[in-house]
């Protein structure tokens, strides 16, 4: 395909039979969790999109290369460097592979990699968003970008509420992005399963899921597909207790005049440490139940 993409063996050899893989991010190993649960939670995340009858494709750039599949070496580097790996989207990628550098891969630059390996589903946390103030910060994820132009399903817990999760839909339906809710009509606001919002349709089965990006592909229509599984309810955070964190989150944010690229990792940090790692825990639960729902859906899209 090109020669700065390197698939491994295992994920090519499935990719070749037609058979289910499921592409995951590596900024949520060097950015999104402490070390050394971050690389705990990304093999077991591997592991069970095993159980799950697919193959795992941990995506991030090493030395230059676009990895799809990563091995447990590499997972464990890019979890013990964790912020002094660049934390690499659409924009990084000249410069990075230009350099032959190390990059951890966003929603949006996982869903590029998978695009060029030809992997279909992806399975993460949470998406980037429209910020809260983005009317006079303009700061908006690249990952809606990305949903509105690349071919790739994205299976994640919602959006936290660090963003402005309304204006977050007003952009996805500008971009023609379906938002799906998977058994819920509500969007789940990651550490909870109630934001308040809805989704676009409900869809109640993994066949469904496969049937719908389906149909996408077929008709031509550029651009992915956002599905919402809610956290299991055992798993979620008390919304007063996880709200009043991230406001505060947030308010730190602003005082301390964090901005670009550094204001997620510096909001995803703070909140972990005001709940007292509580919400990590509910972080690793929620990626799992995201990856199990993942590999099933990728079994269903490689029936069809
Ligand atoms: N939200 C989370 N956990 C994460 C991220 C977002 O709950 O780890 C990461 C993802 O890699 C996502 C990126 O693509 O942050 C978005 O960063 P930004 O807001 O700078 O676009
Ligand atoms: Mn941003």
């Amino acid at each position: 395909m090109n020669k700065y993409l390197s698939t491994s063996a295992e994920v090519q050899q499935a990719l070749n039979e037609g058979k289910p893989v499921v592409a995951l991010e590596s900024t949520i190993i060097s950015h999104g969790m402490p070390y050394p649960q971050n690389v705990e939670t990304a093999l077991k995340v591997e592991q069970t999109i095993r159980d799950n009858g697919a193959v795992p494709a941990t995506i991030a750039i090493i030395g230059g290369k676009l990895k799809a599949g990563c091995t447990p070496e590499e997972i464990e580097y890019l979890g013990k460097k964790g912020h002094e790996v660049t934390k690499a989207s659409r924009r990084d990628l000249p410069v990075l592979i230009a350099r032959k550098a190390d990059g951890a891969t966003t929603v949006t630059t996982t869903m590029i990699i998978a695009a060029m390996a030809g992997i279909k589903v992806f399975a993460t946390g949470g998406i980037g968003g429209v910020h809260r103030g983005a009317e006079t910060t303009m700061d908006i994820s690249a990952d809606l970008e990305e949903l509105a132009q690349t071919p790739v399903m994205v299976v994640c817990a919602g959006a936290k509420s660090i963003l402005d999760l309304g204006l977050t839909l007003e952009y996805l339906e500008t971009k023609g992005v379906p938002v799906l809710g998977y058994g819920t009509d509500e969007l789940p606001a990651f550490y909870t399963p109630h934001s308040g919002f809805k989704v676009d349709y409900r869809v109640d089965t993994p066949a469904e899921l496969a049937a719908a990006f389906k149909a996408k592909l077929d008709m031509g229509l550029k651009g992915g597909i956002l599905v919402t599984n809610p956290i299991p309810d055992e798993y979620a955070m008390p919304a007063d207790v996880i709200n009043k964190a991230i406001d505060e989150a947030v308010a730190e944010s602003v005082k301390l005049g964090i901005h670009g690229k550094e204001t997620t990792p510096f909001l995803l940090a703070k909140v972990k440490d005001l709940t007292g790692g509580d919400s990590l825990a509910s972080n690793i639960q929620l990626v799992l139940n995201n990856a199990r729902l993942a590999a099933k859906t990728a079994a269903e899209l490689a029936k069809q």
